[in-house]
């Protein structure tokens, strides 16, 4: 039986409240994202053995590399989190969370991250986005690392309670999608920030202001992907939850199950944490055994990203078919591809198919010894952070920014070229450092272009990255003329909706869909699964330390 959609309904009102701390979260997060890109295409350049590195301007590679990797992997895409794990669950329940809560998460986030650029930038925290020890960063580093999870979990806080005030005065009612899935991605995500917030509070923090003389770097790099594999899932799920909700809308069709949507999410809260490991396939001092069965785990997370492929692209159908398109492959073409924000979103989706196979290829533990720390890796994850996830936000600012500001969109075209441009340059560096790390064998992370020789010349691949870099720098100066472009405008609130692009799909309101709401037995299950497949790895590593001093990162 259909849920009657009136408790569905938007409540156009309501989120209009949260809109000034989402247009804070939203252009921080932008910020964080252009000056992160800069160092970007030098990085291209550098696997091409073109060094153009700034030596006036910043020390060296390695601290590029750590603003690039910080700014982007982990600033924009926190700050986006936030914006669209909040934003839209208010508008949807009618009522808003509490402002307070959302705005002193924003503050915390944003006094840490000013911290931690500050170490980076002087050139003292070279010590990339992973940050692993023995190499040491100035104590502001993990401060403020510490404070970008610390003011996230604030915002996730009051979104959570935002739906459990809303469970309470809605008994038996199915809570609506947008918020089930915000609701699942931030349950996941502040059990998964566990294992740095022990990693940073316990150990790096006390070791950089001297208190503790080493830290045992196995023991941290274990804590560290603890979190740092569900990151990636925290990274992805708000993209996901505009691809299931809110791009077949705006394609002129429908989610065709609200129920997918709701188990693909209860799926990822369950196996996002407990793979970690496979980051750690060539760690020697962690048991084969808990390899494999993390290794196991691993092809269940993949499941969920398997249901969301066939259901999106199903409700894609929908809308292709409605505008016309006949034919296997018709709907495809028929989809509104001069409109700029779907068509980002569409070609995020088309990247992800190889960001995802190349995740799966990683995943397979003989195989990952090919490429372990090549550059493969890099390859892999521009295609699923830097793009599936990075133009899926690009491509919802085609629309949210001028809905938030009132302020239509400037350029348009501008905007579909950004798209095109993101596509094209990440699909060809991807491909080129993920090809140059299988033939050459040429390591990540590495100042190549600083050698005498470059040891691990290929053409064509070289070629692929740089051009891709190049595509890439064109695409985030069109992309910045957009943003500040439609800053710049006049409000006009005749010309952009105030609406999101979004009507609930009919609930199936059954058995499945009645045990899927229950997301706190579901965040206990999954502390149950964590247990066992983590507690024998980390108390061994706890009750076997190895301790190290730091080495000092200059740059
Ligand atoms: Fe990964 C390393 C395995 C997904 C990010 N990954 C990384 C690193 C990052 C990263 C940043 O097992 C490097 C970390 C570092 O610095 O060391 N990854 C996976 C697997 C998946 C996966 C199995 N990764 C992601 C996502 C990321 C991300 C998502 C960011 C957002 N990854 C690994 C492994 C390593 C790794 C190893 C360690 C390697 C090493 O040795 O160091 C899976 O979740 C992927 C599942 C995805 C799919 C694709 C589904 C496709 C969809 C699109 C549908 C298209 C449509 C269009 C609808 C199965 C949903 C329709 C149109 C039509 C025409 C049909
Ligand atoms: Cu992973």
């Amino acid at each position: 039986m259909a849920v009657a959609a009136e408790h569905l309904r938007m409540d156009i009102d309501s989120g209009k409240s949260l809109k000034p701390v989402t247009i804070a979260f939203v252009l921080t997060g932008l910020a964080a994202m252009f000056i992160g890109s800069l160092f970007g295409p030098l990085q291209a350049f550098n696997y091409a053995d073109i060094n153009l590195y700034p030596h006036f301007l910043i020390k060296s590679y390695y601290t590029g590399l750590t603003v690039h990797g910080v700014m982007n992997a982990l600033v924009f895409t926190t700050y986006f989190n936030c914006a669209i794990l909040s934003y839209f669950s208010s508008r949807e329940l009618g009522e808003a969370p509490n402002r307070r809560m959302i705005w002193l998460g924003y503050w915390v986030m944003t006094i840490g991250v000013v911290m931690a650029a500050f170490a980076v930038l002087s050139g003292r925290a070279s010590v990339l986005y992973t940050f692993y020890p023995p190499l040491q960063a100035w104590w502001p580093f993990y401060i403020g690392a510490a404070m970008l999870v610390v003011g996230s979990l604030i915002v996730g806080a009051a979104v959570v309670l935002h739906w459990m005030s809303w469970k309470r005065r809605h008994p038996g009612q199915i809570t609506p999608l947008l918020t089930h899935m915000s609701v699942a991605t931030w349950l996941m995500w502040g059990l998964a920030a566990l294992g740095i917030a022990v990693e940073v509070v316990v150990f790096l923090i006390p070791w950089s202001l001297g208190a503790w003389k080493g830290v045992d770097p196995l023991l941290a790099r274990t804590l560290f992907w603890f979190t740092g594999h569900a990151i990636v899932y925290f990274w992805l799920l708000p993209a996901y939850i505009s691809w299931y909700a809110l791009v077949p809308h705006q394609a002129g069709g429908r989610l065709i199950s609200d129920t997918a949507a709701r188990l693909s999410f209860v799926l990822f809260l369950l196996f996002s944490i407990p793979v970690g490991l496979h980051h750690q396939f060539e760690d020697a001092g962690i048991g084969m055994g808990w390899k494999m069965a993390q290794m196991t785990l691993t092809f269940f997370v993949i499941v969920p990203s398997l249901l969301t492929a066939f259901t999106v692209a199903a409700s894609l159908e929908t809308a292709g078919r409605a505008r016309g398109g006949r034919g296997w492959l018709g709907w495809f073409t028929r989809l509104p591809w001069k409109d700029p924000s779907v068509a980002a979103q569409v070609l995020a989706m088309l990247t992800f198919i190889i960001g995802g196979a190349t995740g799966i290829v990683l995943a397979s533990g003989w195989l990952n010894v090919m490429a372990h720390n090549t550059s493969f890796i890099p390859g892999h994850f521009h295609l699923t952070v830097g793009t599936a996830v990075a133009i899926t936000f690009i491509g919802m600012t085609f629309w949210w920014l001028p809905h938030l500001t009132r302020k239509p969109l400037f350029a348009p075209r501008l905007a579909l070229a950004t798209a095109w441009l993101w596509f094209v340059g990440m699909m060809s560096m991807g491909c080129g450092l993920m090809s140059m790390g299988i033939l050459t064998g040429a390591p990540r992370r590495d100042w190549i272009s600083e050698l005498p020789h470059d040891p691990f010349h290929n053409l064509p691949t070289m070629i692929l990255t740089a051009a891709g870099g190049t595509l890439l720098a064109i695409g985030l100066l069109t992309y910045l003329i957009v943003i500040v472009g439609t800053l710049l405008r006049k409000k006009n609130p005749d010309a952009v909706s105030d609406e999101i692009p979004y009507q609930a799909p009919p609930v199936h309101d059954g058995k499945l869909v009645r045990a899927l709401d229950h997301l706190f037995v579901w965040a206990g299950a999954t502390v149950l699964i964590i247990a066992a497949f983590y507690g024998p790895v980390l108390y061994m590593l706890f009750t076997h330390q190895i301790p190290l001093p730091g080495v000092g990162t200059g740059g």
